[in-house]
């Protein structure tokens, strides 16, 4: 098996078009991936066979639902070297980090204490830990984040404390690209009896992940950034923890009786996926993992790194362009600014060349704060990128520093 970019170009659907009548050069996909074709086919295959509602009929048709809806959850348990029980479907990241916070945050988490996060972490893993921290008079801490865009372990050494209940961490960032050593935070935070909630949105689209390796107690991920569809992602938790943790929203499905004196509630991962699930999208994501795969992981990483080396060199040749995050070993991500340009100036000078990147804060505005920037233009890659795009992405900037001399 090896990695053929040409072939895996042509099972997306999305890259052929021509916006502007330009080839599309699609940098953005830290915010979310295109689809190949065979996750949106699981997606119609689904809603064309198989579907009803998941765990309620005893017909045919529902009895494939469930399996279809079940079986994605085995797959996404193996591709993540957890158990099926530990899998909880969310929405995406952003639920998963919320459910952690309200159900084992508002249970764990008391007045004085404190919650470790870094200075990169987006502000899906900031906003529901300062909720939870409001609601209980405790505090958030952070570990700050060096020149480079890297946090250090003497810093997580210094700052975990007899009040620290959880650390939330980012296993990849968004805006930086930087690779945390989650491994080590763990070894770390475990030594002091705290448990380690790892956002994993930007890592499982590029690196093979292992909860149990990493022995993470938390790990949340979003579908649509990993080839799967919009609205589905991954709560893992490892199954002690929780089964000890209380419910967080109720209604069905979450129940194995109800009465108006009590309610008894359903086990693992149920317990925690009140209401009707998105089935189709579990299934699309089960399809995005089969695709993965199926793929030359390894030959897809080393694409990825030709990618990123290239870009790098090729944005340094640009007079005036500051690139932000320049971490050894960084995923291909490359946020910068230009001189004397704003970022939004030069994501619309650049869609009219056909190139889509992001400009912004990414959700991450403590971070721009410590860079000194209000925004920055982001380049991110995927495994279906080519040199040609990040080509046009440099004669794009070229024709910005024209406009803006
Ligand atoms: N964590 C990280 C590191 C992210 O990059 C994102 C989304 C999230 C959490 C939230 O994921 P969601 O699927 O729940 O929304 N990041 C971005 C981005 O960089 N541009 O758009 C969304």
């Amino acid at each position: 098996m090896s990695f053929d970019v040409e072939a895996v170009r042509r099972q997306f659907p999305v890259l052929a078009q021509r916006p502007y009548g330009k080839r599309l050069a699609f940098l953005d996909s830290g915010a979310t991936s295109q689809k190949p074709q065979s996750v949106i086919d699981a997606v119609t295959r689904f809603y064309d066979r198989d579907n009803s509602n998941v765990h309620r009929g005893v017909y045919d048709l529902a009895e494939r639902a469930t399996a279809a809806f079940e079986g994605a959850r085995k797959k996404i348990a193996r591709f993540i070297g957890a158990e099926p029980r530990e899998v909880i479907f969310t929405r995406g990241t952003t639920e998963g980090v919320n459910l952690v916070a309200q159900s084992w945050g508002r249970a764990s988490v008391g007045p004085g204490d404190e919650i470790l996060v870094t200075g990169m972490e987006h502000h899906s893993n900031i906003v529901p830990w300062q909720l939870l921290a409001a609601e209980k008079g405790a505090k958030l801490v952070v570990v700050p984040v060096d020149d480079r865009g890297e946090v250090h372990l003497a810093d997580f050494e210094r700052l975990i404390g007899p009040r620290t209940r959880i650390v939330a961490v980012t296993q990849v960032s968004n805006v930086l690209g930087t690779v945390n050593p989650i491994r080590e935070i763990t070894r770390l935070a475990h030594a002091r009896g705290v448990p380690v909630l790892v956002d994993g949105a930007q890592a499982v689209p590029h690196e093979k992940v292992d909860v149990r390796d990493l022995d993470a107690d938390f790990y949340v991920f979003s579908g649509h950034k990993m080839f799967g569809p919009t609205g589905i992602g991954v709560l893992y938790g490892k199954a002690k923890i929780l089964e000890a943790m209380p419910p967080w929203q109720g209604g069905g499905d979450m129940i194995l009786s109800v009465s108006f004196e009590g309610t008894k509630f359903n086990t693992i991962p149920y317990k925690f996926e009140a209401g009707t699930p998105d089935a189709a999208g579990a299934v699309g994501l089960g399809a995005a993992v089969d695709w993965l795969e199926g793929l030359d992981r390894e030959g897809a990483r080393a694409h990825e790194r030709d990618l990123l080396d290239h870009a790098t060199r090729r944005l340094q040749e640009l007079p005036g362009l500051r690139i932000i995050g320049t971490a050894p070993g960084k995923a291909p991500v490359i946020s910068f600014v230009m001189e004397g340009v704003h970022p939004h100036d030069v994501g619309t000078i650049l869609d009219h060349e056909g190139v889509a990147v992001r400009a912004g804060h990414h959700c991450a505005q403590p971070l721009m704060e410590r860079f000194g920037v209000p925004a920055t233009v982001r380049a991110s890659m995927a495994l279906y990128n080519t040199r040609e795009d990040v080509d046009q992405l440099v004669q794009g900037l070229h024709r910005v520093r024209e406009m803006f001399p």
